[in-house]
């Protein structure tokens, strides 16, 4: 299924009510000083990858509700992207986890990305799962494994997702180890952390020289005692251990509770080490959650780091953006327009602080103008911004609502039947 142009302008309707709002707003900003067009410039341009594992219903380890019409295949996946970026305008690339979608007949998906305007953005390997046709099981570990044979077995299947990828014209391999240990005793950390970083080193020499290396860190789960890759700074060592195409991976989930992620991610820009972000919400743990359904002011804070990163540090790479979330009540794509949204919102947000007034307060030591000065922006109502960028492109004034207008779920279990079920965790 593809939706088209006439459908959404159809589907828009009046934009009068829009265009109110729109020139309200740009009025006030403007007098503020803020730079409305580049704004609206910087939104349009933002793209966020889609994971190919996030389009069916995800689960828990206590079950899985299945959603009707899920896709069944990769090619059905990319159609749903297609969707997604036609409606929005911002989800112009898609993640593919091996081998839950490795490719059949790469001709038949790269046509379907080109059609739909996708391109294949960072391919993400898998050893915390066995295969069949794995000679050796992850069971006690991957690249940590105390046996050689097991860790020689996970770096061949990270360079055979390489492959894949250069076939598609991605350009990053993202590692996510489930390594670790549930009891204490039960492996040498130092032992387990040098074998890490052998391994990774393998793994990056193995890389085509224009690929990056982007290392996940997760302190907890599966393994609930220790994981060997447990935080930003072990995923940093790591990536200076592998040299200058390394980079850390940070995904909104994976730290323990009060972690200060604006923090951490201002810490790895300075020093040109931050190379993707895996974005969903949490209120426990790695809940994989709506991005901005629980804590939309953290979300805002990091962003303001991450415009002031991408403007200031030069040194750091351009970010290869995701979205790593889990649909388990909701209908995918339905939460994923709303991921796509709030991310939107926190980014226009912190474009719109005024970094001069915030850096003179600070100098001034004025605490409570720079509160002020980050409220202010946070509180502004910036939808129709949004919505004009995504109107610029040809998307949908209201994603969400034309989504439904349009009946494309329903159109999904028409072509699809209710009981496909996509891969996926
Ligand atoms: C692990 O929790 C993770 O965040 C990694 O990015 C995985 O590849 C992904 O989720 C899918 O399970
Ligand atoms: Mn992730």
């Amino acid at each position: 299924m593809q939706l088209n142009k006439e459908q959404i302008i159809a589907v828009n309707g009046s934009l009068e009510e829009h265009e109110t709002d729109f020139d309200h707003l740009a009025d006030k900003l403007t007098r503020r000083g803020v730079d409305v067009g580049e704004v609206v410039a910087q939104l349009a341009a933002f793209q966020v990858a889609i994971p190919s594992w996030a389009l069916g219903a995800g689960g828990t380890r206590f079950g899985r509700f299945s959603f009707e019409g899920e896709p069944g295949s990769l090619e059905q996946k990319m159609e749903d992207i297609g969707v997604l970026h036609a409606l929005t305008q911002t989800a112009g690339a898609v993640s593919l986890h091996i081998p839950w979608d490795t490719p059949t007949d790469y001709a038949a998906v790269r046509d379907i990305a080109k059609q739909n305007g996708i391109v294949f953005d960072a391919v993400n390997s898998n050893t915390f799962q066995d295969q069949p046709d794995n000679q050796f099981s992850y069971k006690h570990g991957s690249l940590a494994n105390t046996d050689e044979r097991i860790r020689a077995q996970a770096v061949a299947h990270n360079l055979e997702v390489v492959r894949i990828g250069e076939q598609l014209g991605s350009k990053s391999l993202t590692v996510w180890l489930a390594d670790g240990t549930s009891f204490p005793g039960q492996r040498s950390f130092q032992k387990a952390l040098s074998q890490t970083e052998k391994s990774c080193l393998e793994i990056y020499r193995g890389l085509p020289e224009d690929w990056s290396l982007l290392i996940e860190y997760k302190p907890y789960e599966p393994n609930f005692y220790s994981t060997v890759i447990m935080d930003w700074g072990t995923s940093f060592l790591l990536a200076n251990a592998c040299g200058k195409r390394a980079y850390t991976l940070v995904d909104l989930g994976h730290h323990l509770p009060n972690a200060n992620i604006e923090q951490v991610v201002a810490t790895l820009m300075s020093k040109g080490k931050l190379g993707g972000f895996h974005f969903n919400d949490s209120k426990y743990g790695d809940d994989d959650l709506t991005v901005g359904s629980i804590k939309p002011y953290a979300l805002f804070l990091i962003f303001n780091e991450l415009v002031y990163g991408m403007a200031n540090n030069p040194q750091n790479p351009e970010l290869a953006w995701m979205i790593d979330a889990s649909h388990n009540i909701k209908d995918p794509l339905e939460d994923l327009l709303q991921s796509l949204e709030a991310i939107l919102e926190a980014y226009a947000k912190a474009l719109l602080i005024d970094q001069e007034a915030l850096s003179t307060a600070q100098l001034e030591h004025d605490v409570v103008r720079c509160q002020e000065i980050l409220q202010g922006a946070f509180r502004t109502d910036v939808r129709p911004l949004l919505q004009r960028a995504r109107l610029q492109g040809g998307a949908a004034l209201d994603p969400l609502s034309a989504y439904r207008k349009l009946g494309v779920r329903k159109r999904l279990v028409d072509e699809r039947g209710k009981h496909t079920v996509a891969t996926g965790l």
